[in-house]
This record gives C-alpha cells, structure tokens and sequence, in this order.
C-alpha cells in the first residue's frame, strides 16, 4: 500500500476509534483519607469529597472537603477545613442546594460557599436529638431531608425559611438509614437502610420497602441516572448496583472495599464511587 494512502486510512481509523468511546474515561483517585461522599456541580465540573478522617464518630476537628478537577486530579485536597469560624470534624453526605455545598458532621449541616469554600451556615440539629448524621438529599424547593442513622430519624430544613429545621420522621422501619435520594418522577424518599440491607420508600408518613429482588448486606449510598435507574452501594459486600426497568438488581462494580455515598453524574454520565476503607474515589463511564 502507497505509504499516503496508508496513513490517511490510520488516520480514519484512528478517529473512527475516539468517536465510539465514552467521552469520560474511568479513572481512580488517591489520597483520601476515609472518604464518605462525593458530588459533581453540573455547573462546573468539580467533584467535590468528603472527608473524615479517622472515625465516624470522633470530634477530632480533623475532617475537610476535597475538590478535584472533572479528570479526577486533585485540585485542592483540603479545598474546606475546620478552624476558625467552624469546626470539621466528620463531614459525611454532600449536597448542592441554591448554589451552596451542604455536608452533614455529626450533629451539624453546614453549608460552603461553592467559589471560595468560605462558611455560608451552621445547623445544629442536637436540640432535636441528632446523633449520627449521615446523607442529604434536596428536592427542588430547596428542603434537606437528612438521615440519622443512630436515631432512625430523618430531619428537615427549610432552606428557603431561614434554615428552620424539624423532624421529619422518625419509624424503627427505617432501620439506619444512611442514603438517601429523592425520586426524580414522584418526589418519593428513597433510603438506603444499613441495618436492614434494603432500599425503602416514605410516602405519606409511611415507610415501605422498595422491591428489589432480596435483602443485601449494609446499603449506603442511592442515586438515580437520567433515565430513572436507580444504583446503590452494599457498603459491606463491596459491591454497587444498578437496578433497571425490570426491578433487578445488577452488580456494576465487586472489586470494591466499602463503597460509601456514591453519585450520579449526570453531566457525563460517570457514576462516582468513593471507597471509605480504600482511601479512593473511583470513575466508572454509563452506558
Ligand atoms: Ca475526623
């Protein structure tokens, strides 16, 4: 073959290749330190983790947020820490709501201004008897439904009422409930339970089980894609999974420690696994 024609068929071939593969690549962080959740901002591209740094439990002041770059590189690995005007002791579930970062710590919600990371809120939720926050979810009034897995409780705050808080529910059913999502077509609460191994749903005060072909392990994390599959996270199987049309549940990924409060991005269409015992986050591209 004529070296010219050859090299413009490698050429051919060559873009034929990049036209067929996902626009993100899988990748896998480092570096963490015992990472609990992490979100995307649509609006630009940075990821965003939580960090807690030794126990779930310990006031140590040592918990920060990570932001990287949407290739996975990090761009600050402390971009929010404590001292000062606020502690961080913690931070678990993230949120954005009305342009601002949402973590839960403890017994607080915080929120983060998304430019500077410079403190916008700081929520007690002791008084109502919050022991181990954990996730957050937002629906598009701006209310944060927030789980308390040590209480069997889930509180919410008004963001749009001066950060009024209450309790929204609180059912032995519930079960440690750890994630928690809200369903993109009928506004339900959907609840990772990680006593009870089991997705379950809040509709009308009431608290039924989301069927899912069989009981799991220690659920944590829940997120939708765009078309309304749902994935979840067995944080002691080390698995996360997919479940589609058919109301099977599918293993996405096994090769996992303890996958934590996974997300969605529905941007492009990569979930974002962050493996708490691993110390990583890791990228897997949708179909
Ligand atoms: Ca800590």
């Amino acid at each position: 073959m004529p070296k010219k024609k050859c090299a413009a068929l490698l050429a051919v071939s060559t873009l034929a290749i990049f036209m067929f593969l996902p626009r993100v690549w899988a990748w896998e962080a480092r570096g963490f330190r015992t990472p609990e959740s992490v979100l995307a901002d649509p609006a630009t591209g940075y990821i965003y983790v939580s960090n807690i740094n030794g126990s779930p439990t310990a006031k140590d002041g040592n918990g920060f947020i990570s932001r990287l770059n949407s290739d996975g590189s990090i761009k600050e690995l402390k971009f929010i820490r404590g001292g000062g005007a606020f502690t961080l002791n913690a931070p678990k579930g993230l949120v954005l709501a009305g342009g601002l970062l949402y973590v839960t710590d403890i017994t607080h919600v915080l929120a983060f201004n998304l430019e500077d990371g410079t403190i916008a809120a700081d929520i007690n939720l002791k008084p109502l008897g919050a022991s181990f926050l954990n996730d957050l979810a937002a629906d598009a009034e701006g209310n944060l439904y927030v789980s308390d897995t040590a209480t069997n409780s889930i509180f919410l705050i008004k963001t749009a009422a001066g950060n009024e808080v209450s309790l929204f529910i609180r059912n032995k059913r519930l079960r440690g409930p750890n994630g928690l999502a809200i369903h993109p077509v009928t506004g339900d609460i959907i609840v990772a339970s990680f006593s009870g191994g089991r997705l379950l749903k809040i509709k009308g005060g009431g608290v039924t089980q989301l069927e899912v072909g069989r009981r799991f392990e220690n659920l944590d994390g829940v997120d939708y894609d765009s078309e309304g599959n749902i994935y979840f996270s067995d944080f002691g199987a080390g698995v996360v999974y997919k479940v589609g049309q058919n109301g099977k549940a599918v293993a996405v990924d096994k090769r996992l420690n303890s996958p934590a409060d996974i997300f969605v991005d529905k941007v492009n269409n990569i979930l974002l696994i962050p493996d708490f015992s691993a110390n990583r986050v890791k990228a897997i591209p949708l179909k």
